[in-house]
């Protein structure tokens, strides 16, 4: 198998980064897309100096439809894509619907959802091309069971599901690979943002109990890219040990 390119949506931080890095030391060239250009460039130089990978970085706002096309589009030709990680995504707030903000639904739907399809077909062109064309959304527990406070968090996951496999029936004739990972409680930033930047609410998500680490999701997709060409895992569902569903995680 040659070698090959994934680009990587929200590679900042958490997952998307974590799925970087891995990718990087297990010799595939990285394309890290985000907002924060310097957090990109960060990330670019770490992986240069320790993998012999090409590494590129693409920096825009997701949400915006021109912005994320024209980045993509100044790709040049040459510049091959085997697979995407669909990773981008967020979720604000965690209070009930009738207190949630419409500028937070709008950003989820914008960046968990919209910002997902407006890359994929985007870079559609070039995966169609590829030999082992590969699409991962990093979906959640949450789009399989809704809680209280998820409402359009979790509208947004079971939306990212719903599409992996549409996806997955559409693209058969092209033989694009088309996957979920559907993990439980990482901790990452997540909490952080979804809590707006309160700390103590958002480590007591992860407290008493071992939660996955945004490691443990890359070490998976990394399983999903080196599965051989015949064999695809539609969908994985992977949380803590400690934590069976939504809403049964043992805490000490
Ligand atoms: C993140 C997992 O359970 O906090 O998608 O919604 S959860």
């Amino acid at each position: 198998m040659g070698k090959r390119r994934v680009l990587i949506t929200g590679a900042t931080a958490g997952i998307g980064a974590a799925c970087a890095t891995t990718l990087a030391a297990n010799g595939y060239d990285v394309i890290l897309t985000g907002r924060r250009e310097n957090r990109l460039t960060g990330l670019q130089e770490e992986i240069t100096n320790l993998y012999n990978v090409d590494c590129t970085t693409l920096a825009f706002d997701i949400q915006n439809r021109k912005s994320t096309l024209d980045a993509i589009n100044s790709l040049p030709d040459t510049c091959t894509i085997d697979a995407v990680i669909n990773n981008a995504g967020l979720a604000l707030g965690k209070g009930p619907f009738q207190e949630s903000q419409p500028e937070d639904w709008d950003t989820m739907l914008g960046t968990n959802v919209t910002g997902l399809l407006t890359v994929t077909h985007g870079i559609m062109h070039k995966l169609k091309v590829s030999d082992h064309p590969h699409i991962i959304n990093i979906a959640s527990i949450a789009g399989m069971e809704s809680y209280a406070g998820g409402h359009v968090y979790c509208a947004t996951k079971a939306a990212v599901r719903s599409l992996t496999k549409s996806l997955r029936i559409d693209l058969l004739p092209l033989g694009i690979k088309v996957s979920a990972v559907s993990p439980g409680m990482v901790e990452t930033e997540f909490s952080e943002v979804r809590f707006k930047g309160d700390k103590e609410l958002a480590q007591k998500v992860y407290r008493g109990f071992q939660p996955l680490v945004a490691q443990d999701v890359a070490e998976v997709v990394l399983y999903l890219l080196n599965l051989p060409k015949h064999v695809c895992l539609n969908e994985v569902v992977m949380t803590a040990t400690a934590q069976a569903n939504a809403y049964h995680t043992i805490k000490n």
